[in-house]
C-alpha cells in the first residue's frame, strides 16, 4: 500500500482510496468497485466530506428499525469489506444482526476472501457462501441468498447497493436501509431509510449514536439532502 503522508491536505480521502486499492489487490474488491467508489467520492466532495444533519437523522432512524427487527441482516460486498470490516463486525454485534455476503461480480474465490477478512476481525457464521435461496426477479448469481439470512430477514442493511437488488428486496417486503452517497440513485429512492454519508463515517456513527424512534420520511430526508447540495453549489 502506498504510504500517504499525514501532512497531505487530502490525507483522509487518499487513505480511503488506498484501502480500496488494497481490497482489489487482495481479491476482495472488484475492479468495478473502484469506479463505484469514484462516484461516491464525487458526491462526498459535494457534501463537504462530513456527516450532515439529514444523514445523522437517518443513521438514528436506521438504528431504531434495526434494533427492533426480528431478523436483521447486514448485506456486504467487496467495497464494504475493504472499507469497514471491523465496523461491520462490531455493528452486527451491537444490533445482534447476521452478516451475509452478496456480490454483484460473484466468484467463489472473492466470497471466501471476503469471509476470511471478516473473520480476521472477529466475524462469525458469515452467511452467503452456500446460498440456498433466491431473491425473485434477479438473474441467477445476483439473486442468490441465504434462507437463514436475507431470505427470512425483516430488515436488511444493504450499503453501496445496486438499484435492482434494492428494488427486489423491497418487493419481497423487506424494510431496506441503505448507505449511499448518491441521493439520486435508484437505491436511495427505493430504500425505506437512505443514509447519505460515506460508509466510513456512517458505520462509525452507528456504533456510537442512540436510536431515534420517530416517524422517518425518506423522501423528505432526501429532499433536504438535495436542498443542502443545491445551497453549497450556488453559495460560493
Ligand atoms: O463487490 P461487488 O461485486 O458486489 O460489487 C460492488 C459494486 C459497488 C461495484 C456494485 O454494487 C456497484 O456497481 O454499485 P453501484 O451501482 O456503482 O452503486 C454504488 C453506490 O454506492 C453509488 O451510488 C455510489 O455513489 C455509492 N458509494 C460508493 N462509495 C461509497 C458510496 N456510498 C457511501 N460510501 C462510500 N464509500
Amino acid at each position: 500500500m502506498t504510504k500517504i503522508p499525514k501532512t497531505h491536505p487530502r490525507y483522509e480521502s487518499l487513505r480511503v482510496r488506498e484501502m480500496l486499492v488494497e481490497g482489489v489487490e487482495s481479491g476482495i474488491t472488484s475492479k468495478a468497485g473502484l469506479i463505484a467508489h469514484g462516484r461516491g467520492e464525487a458526491f462526498d466532495y459535494l457534501i463537504g466530506e462530513q456527516t450532515i444533519g439529514s444523514a445523522r437523522l437517518a443513521e438514528k432512524a436506521a438504528l431504531s428499525v434495526l434494533f427492533s427487527a426480528e431478523n436483521p441482516v447486514i448485506s456486504v460486498n467487496g467495497n464494504v469489506v475493504a472499507l469497514v470490516p471491523e465496523e461491520t463486525v462490531k455493528l452486527a454485534e451491537r444490533l445482534d444482526a447476521k452478516i451475509e455476503i452478496n456480490l454483484f461480480h460473484r466468484t467463489e474465490e472473492r466470497m471466501h476472501r471476503i469471509s476470511s477478512r471478516l473473520e480476521e476481525y472477529g466475524g462469525r457464521n458469515i452467511l452467503g457462501l452456500k446460498p440456498d435461496s433466491e431473491i425473485p426477479g434477479l438473474d441467477h448469481s445476483r439473486g442468490l441468498c441465504s434462507e437463514e439470512g436475507i431470505y427470512s430477514s425483516d430488515v436488511v442493511l444493504v450499503p453501496l447497493e445496486d438499484g435492482d437488488r434494492a428494488q427486489a428486496l423491497s418487493k419481497l417486503g423487506k424494510t431496506v436501509v441503505t448507505v449511499d452517497l448518491n441521493p439520486l440513485s435508484r437505491t436511495a429512492r427505493t430504500a425505506d431509510i437512505t443514509i447519505v454519508d460515506n460508509i466510513t463515517r456512517a458505520f462509525s456513527n452507528m456504533l456510537e449514536l442512540e436510536p431515534l424512534d420517530d416517524d422517518f420520511d425518506n423522501e423528505k430526508n432526501l429532499s433536504e439532502v438535495l436542498e443542502y447540495l443545491a445551497q453549497r453549489l450556488t453559495k460560493s
